[in-house]
């Protein structure tokens, strides 16, 4: 085969940049490289995809082939095995819980549902009969989804920031997250648009904005209440708007009507003057909101996106150009979320509603939830003491949930205490290095992935090439386990009938009109889309309309308007911030990679001068944070920046070393996730607990591990 490159999506992350691959003479790929052709990234890229992917996919530590743990669990002795084997004794193992404890005592754990493989896992569980699989969106980007469906938006990656005449951007770093974003913003402020940030850190972002609010960490929920008074008591909702289609604005007008910019202001540390110029530069639109992360993943996450979610109905900005698109797609074409939710591929719904956490956040898991999955803390609880019932089975694949859940030491506890665990996935990581059997995963570059992108709006495609050594993707193993669970007599239902990625791409494409070949030649295909699809649709809520206030809220007895719930009480003077996003790593990968430890070395914790000043620490200094009633303590090294607030500790995420001595590969000293708990403050909505806002206690300490 000669020298080539074809057009692909980078599937690192959700950002979904057109890329270009250069194939050599093997067909292995060569170079990633931007394409520049592409409608949405126009170019844009990271170094994630370009040197942390493919190096990811060639590093001599890769797992290139099943292995079988032969010593204790942990012991790090493994020996190669068979494919043969592995699914034989996967079925068996997964087969043997499911006899002894039933089929609810099984779950499977994925990162993202934005790819195929969180559909696979989930309809790989619901096979052998058990509604249960975790997904990390509690830490990620659940709130918003929860509070978006609520409220029957649906507006998803549809900010068109190009097109706004303002940006209100709230809790979200694109210069780092999110490169196509970041150039979208640049270009906007360069033709005078506006941008209005709330941020306690002074990111690029915030450096470029019009009004920056420096808000308190935890308070953005009272700004958005502040904002939605403002524009109540200024008239410059849009009338006809809210009339037509807005379920409950006068309940709303009553609730927001105590929430003066005097009084958000007093709560969030932010000038009352910079609320009123805000609400005033948001009312001139049209405009867009980009919510980020920073304001999701918390225990008023829901009632936080609530607020800005009214904002974006009464104002009027829906599906308008410059405002907050909806979700669109080719008519014909399935969804991951749409096929969790169609009827053909669900169990029985007495059995879905025992999935596990739906008796407590029902608007999150079981048949009610936005993805039909488990509240997570609620099912490493249920591992370690059996209630509401034994789980003692799990598959985990393509996630790290030892580094990035909460109290790494619980999870660990957890994963250890199972009867049998497999993971799948990439190199030895401190996840899998507590399994029974781990199973070697095919990396980005290696799955040929069909989605939508709902940001183009397009259908993403990503090109692949053979894997390397025995490695296959999540629909390879979990086909191969279907056969060996069918010959075990230990299916429930079939409700994972495809046998390939492209049987399965073309479910997804389905009557759309747009073929794999179509995809493949060109990367991507565009589809014509209509705005305010609602005039003839209506929205997905109880009322039909965007509801301000909830009728499903109200069901379940929860609050059907937004509020203001503050963080967890300030019991020490210092607050601390986990997931800082770096250019240089995705949450838990390319630890193992010499260029990116050379550019980011350590797990900084950014400190205002003050703060180190009042604490006795210089730039470099490494410190114990810990939570007063935390698990444990966690190490991070200093840097010493005014960016950040007094009384603040910016950190980040995902941090363990693959040098280091397994099976927790430093995992339980340098990551943050050791320090944090799972059984906090805990949103009533979505069951999400505090990633950041955290009362924290710091201490120096001589060295790093
Ligand atoms: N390079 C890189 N890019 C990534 C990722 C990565 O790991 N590395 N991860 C990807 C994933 S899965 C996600 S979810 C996204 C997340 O990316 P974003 O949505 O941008 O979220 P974060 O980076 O967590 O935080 C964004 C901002 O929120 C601010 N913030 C923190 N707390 C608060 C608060 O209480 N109020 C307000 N208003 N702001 C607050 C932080 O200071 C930060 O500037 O990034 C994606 N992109
Ligand atoms: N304290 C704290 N905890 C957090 C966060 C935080 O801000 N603070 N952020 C949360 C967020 S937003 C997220 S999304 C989660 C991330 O949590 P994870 O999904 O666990 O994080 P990753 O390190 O991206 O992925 C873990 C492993 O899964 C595999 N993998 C993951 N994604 C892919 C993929 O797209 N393709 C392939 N082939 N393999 C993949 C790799 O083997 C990798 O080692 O962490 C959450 N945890
Ligand atoms: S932002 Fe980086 S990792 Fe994410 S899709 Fe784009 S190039 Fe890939
Ligand atoms: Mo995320």
């Amino acid at each position: 085969m000669s020298k080539r490159t074809i057009p692909s999506t980078c599937w690192e992350c959700g950002t979904l940049c057109g890329a270009l691959l250069t194939l050599g003479e093997d067909g292995r790929v060569t170079k990633v490289a931007p394409n520049p052709a592409h409608p949405t990234s126009k170019g844009a890229f990271c170094v994630k995809g370009i040197r942390g992917l493919p190096e990811w996919t060639d590093h001599p530590d890769r797992l290139l082939h099943p292995i079988r743990r032969i010593g204790p669990r942990g012991s790090g002795e493994w020996r190669r095995i068979s494919w043969e084997e592995a699914l034989e004794e996967v079925a068996e193992g997964l087969a043997k819980v499911r006899a002894e404890h039933g089929p609810l005592a099984l779950v499977g754990a994925v990162s993202g549902a934005f790819f195929s493989r969180g559909a696979v896992v989930a309809l790989l569980m619901r096979s052998l009969g058990s509604p249960n699989w975790m997904i990390n969106q509690d830490l990620c980007g659940g709130c918003r989804a929860v509070s978006d469906r609520m409220t029957g938006l649906n507006i998803g990656r549809g900010e068109e920031i190009e097109a706004a005449r303002c940006t209100l951007m709230v809790g979200r770093n694109p210069h780092a997250a999110d490169p196509i974003q970041w150039a979208e913003l640049k270009r906007a402020k360069a033709r005078g648009a506006r941008l209005v940030v709330l941020d306690p850190f002074r990111t690029p972002a915030a450096e470029l904005a019009d009004v920056w609010l420096q808000s308190r960490p935890g308070t953005d929920g009272a700004i958005g209440l502040a904002l939605l008074h403002a524009m109540i008591r200024d008239r410059r909702y849009d009338a006809g708007f809210v009339a037509r289609w807005c379920h409950g604005f006068a309940a709303l007008a009553a609730r927001v009507a105590p929430c003066t910019p005097d009084w958000a202001a007093g709560i969030a540390g932010v000038a009352a003057a910079d609320i009123e110029r805000a609400a005033a530069l948001y009312a001139d639109g049209p405009s867009t909101f980009v919510g980020g992360h920073g304001i999701d993943a918390a225990s008023n996450g829901v009632q936080t996106y609530r607020a800005f979610h009214c904002l974006v109905a009464i104002s009027g900005n829906l599906d308008r150009v410059g405002g907050n698109r909806r979700v669109k797609k080719p008519a014909g074409f399935r969804t991951y979320l749409e096929l969790l939710h169609d009827k053909r591929f669900r169990l029985p719904e007495a059995v879905e509603r025992q999935t596990i956490g739906a008796d407590r956040f029902p608007l999150w898991a079981g048949p009610e939830g936005w993805q039909t999955a488990c509240h997570n803390a609620s099912v490493i609880e249920a591992m370690l003491t059996g209630a509401p019932y034994p789980v003692r089975g799990a598959y985990v694949s393509g996630v790290n949930i030892a580094v990035t859940y909460p109290d790494a030491r619980r999870t660990l506890a957890a994963l250890r205490s199972l009867d049998f665990l497999a993971v799948a996935a990439h190199t030895m990581t401190p996840t899998a290095a507590v399994a029974d059997i781990v199973l070697p995963k095919t990396t980005t570059l290696e799955e040929e992935e069909v989605t939508l992108d709902p940001s183009g709006p397009n259908i993403a495609y990503t090109a692949a090439v053979p894997a390397r050594g025995e490695a296959r993707s999540d629909l390879g193993i979990a086909a191969g386990l279907m056969e060996k669970l069918r010959a075990r007599g230990a299916l429930t239902a079939e409700l994972l009938p495809w046998r390939s990625q492209a049987a399965f791409n073309d479910f997804l494409l389905g009557e759309s009109g747009i073929s794999l070949e179509a995809l493949r030649r060109d990367g991507y295909a565009h589809f014509p889309y209509t705005r305010g699809d609602f005039e003839h649709r209506g929205f997905a809520t109880p009322s039909g309309r965007i509801e301000l206030y909830s009728e499903s809220a109200a069901k379940h007895g929860l609050d059907p308007l937004p509020g203001f719930l503050p963080p967890p009480e300030a019991s020490e003077p210092l607050l601390l911030q986990t997931g800082f996003r770096e250019k240089t790593y995705h949450h838990s990968r390319f630890r193992d990679q010499a260029w990116a430890r050379k550019v980011s070395p350590d797990p900084e914790v950014r400190l205002h001068p003050e703060t180190a000043a009042a604490h006795g620490v210089a730039e470099g200094d490494w410190v114990e944070v810990e939570l007063p009633d935390g698990p444990g303590a966690c190490r991070l090294r200093v840097t010493i920046t005014d960016r950040t607030q007094p009384g603040v500790l910016t950190t980040g995420m995902g941090w363990w070393l693959p040098e280091a001595p397994g099976p927790e590969f430093a995992a339980l000293e340098i990551n943050v996730n050791a320090a944090l708990s799972y059984r906090g403050a805990t949103d009533p909505m979505s069951g999400s607990v505090n990633i950041g806002a955290l009362p924290c206690r710091m201490r120096k300490v001589e060295a790093a591990v």
